[in-house]
């Protein structure tokens, strides 16, 4: 049975090729897509194929692309490999697109996640030319299905002058009623409070629209999204599971969040994913997840009955996790709910709901400022994304990463971070698996001692501790946060040096 039962739009099915014609160099184009789920599968090739021929011809064939988050090597691969993209927002994860964007070829605008599609209606990034946006279905009156993502495709289809549609059959037919389309936005001074005020209710419409005079192109595919496989869960990533986990059950045996917990957010990746485990074996029941990604984790821990609803932006399964989702795809309509990025992240939300937030990090210093994006300070690794809509907001936050990196040459704790993310203000909770510190309420110097003692590597542990001693010493009148300048990035200085901090 045909996907696009809409007369008037079926009308314009060509192919991704001819559909590539639209886009012209220079172009801002806004797709569809995040973490690897619901982007456009077959007109990123295409576009690229047109690219290179250009290239070949001296002609500079370069667009902006804006997106939801990342997506996929289909997409950001295949265009950085045709050297076709001059700026890039507000998220990526690609690794060939990271190398251009590190060798000064491509600017990358890093963006809260929440914040891109309000930039885009303040007028802050310029016109959209062309949004390329998958739907799983067109139906008769026009109305679009939309597919395993949401991100920031209703603004790219109100926004932009021409509109391309991928329809993909790969994509479950029975997704109709799994999205909730907020169409209520308004700009300041007019906006009003987000009626949104428990996690899975419904404050929009199951449909995306798109005014049909803008339609330009429709794309039939059928393609897979790039469902990347978990790795197992590893010792340290256990641990850092179990030490939240326990650090909950404190917070609720001190009555500060109820059994139930509060809806919770986790950041993508292997320690989520070790905590999610890590719940499924704890007491908690009826909780919920106001978050950005639905991992395989989510999915067991709604199969266990401990979640009762899911409400984020964009599915993130294993190729496992698609087929459990896929053969019982009824069992969870109700339970999990798709919105666009700007509600899924909303500041506003997340600080009523009183969400948990549990993010990765790439270091942490010593008085808790937190580097989520940077290697070195210089070099970026993937992005902010929705962890600072979630940190800053959150009820409770917690940052975890492995004490060390590379096989134990670089400490995750260092004296002064490299690029600063999250300031000491936002941070509360820091997880290595090494230990907790519980950074709330504490001033810097009561910090600096937690997060040494229960945080860093045993081999970086002195090393820090004479490193504060030193700079308390030196300006007796100066000791808030004690501090030695010339010394405080020397860390990552030696690393570049020698291969290693120690
Ligand atoms: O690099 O693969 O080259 O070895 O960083 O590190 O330990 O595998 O951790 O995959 O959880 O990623 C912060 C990057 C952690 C992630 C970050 C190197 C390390 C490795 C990855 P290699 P791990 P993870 C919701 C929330 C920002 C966005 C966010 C992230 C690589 O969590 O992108 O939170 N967060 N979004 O070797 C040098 C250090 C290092 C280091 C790690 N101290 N120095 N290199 N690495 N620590 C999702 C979205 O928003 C879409």
């Amino acid at each position: 049975m045909s996907r696009i039962v809409c007369p008037r739009l079926a009308g314009r099915v060509v192919s991704a090729d001819e559909a590539a014609t639209h886009i012209r160099p220079g172009d801002a184009v806004g797709i569809s897509g995040f973490t690897g789920a619901g982007y456009p599968k077959a007109l990123p090739d295409a576009l690229a194929r047109r690219m290179t021929a250009a290239h070949e011809r001296g002609e500079d064939f370069r667009v902006q692309l804006w997106s939801g988050a990342s997506t996929a090597p289909e997409v950001d691969g295949v265009l950085a490999s045709a050297h076709g993209l001059s700026k890039r927002l507000p998220y990526n994860s690609d690794p060939t697109l990271r190398q251009l964007i590190n060798d000064g070829e491509v600017e990358y605008v890093d963006t809260h996640l929440s914040h891109a599609a309000q930039h885009m209606w303040f007028g802050f990034y310029g016109p959209l030319d062309v949004a390329v946006v998958e739907v799983t279905r067109i139906l008769p009156n026009g109305l679009l299905v939309p597919s395993s993502s949401i991100g920031n495709n209703k603004t790219w289809l109100d926004r932009a002058d021409k509109v391309i549609l991928e329809v993909n059959s790969w994509q479950p037919a029975e997704f109709e009623g799994f999205h909730d389309i907020y169409n209520g936005t308004r700009l300041p001074p007019h906006r009003a409070p987000l009626q949104l005020t428990s996690t899975m209710q419904r404050i929009g419409d199951p449909y995306l629209r798109v005014d049909p005079a803008k339609v330009v192109a429709v794309v039939e595919t059928h393609a897979p999204d790039r469902n990347t496989p978990l790795k197992p869960v590893d010792d340290a990533s256990r641990a850092m599971a179990d030490l939240l986990v326990d650090f909950l059950r404190h917070e609720v045996r001190l009555g500060r969040i109820p059994d139930s917990l509060l809806p919770l957010q986790s950041g993508v990746g292997n320690v989520a994913n070790a905590v999610m485990a890590g719940l499924l074996d704890a007491e908690f029941e009826g909780m919920t997840a106001y978050t950005e990604v639905i991992q395989d984790g989510l999915l067991d821990l709604l199969d266990a009955g401990k979640l009762t609803g899911v409400s984020a932006t964009s599915f993130g399964l294993s190729p496992d996790g698609v087929r459990r989702f896929m053969d019982d795809i009824d069992s969870y309509k109700g339970r999990i709910l798709l919105r666009s990025q700007e509600i899924s992240n909303h500041p506003e939300v997340v600080r009523r709901l009183g969400v948990i937030a549990i993010n990765g990090m790439i270091e942490a210093d010593v008085y808790g400022n937190v580097n989520s994006t940077h290697v070195m300070g210089s070099a970026i690794m993937n992005g902010i994304g929705g962890s600072g809509d979630f940190a800053r907001n959150a009820y409770l936050n917690f940052f975890v990463s492995p004490s060390t990196a590379k096989g134990g040459a670089i400490s995750s704790i260092v004296p002064f971070v490299s690029h600063v993310d999250h300031t000491e203000h936002d941070v509360e909770v820091l997880v290595t698996e090494q230990g907790l510190a519980d950074l709330r309420g504490l001033s810097p110097s009561a910090r600096a001692e937690r997060v040494i003692e229960h945080c860093a590597h045993p081999d970086f542990r002195e090393p820090l501790r004479d490193y504060v001693a030193r700079a308390r010493a030196a300006r007796p009148h100066a000791r808030h946060t004690p501090h030695l300048l010339d010394e405080a990035l020397g860390w990552h200085q030696r690393y570049l040096e020698t291969g290693t901090m120690a």
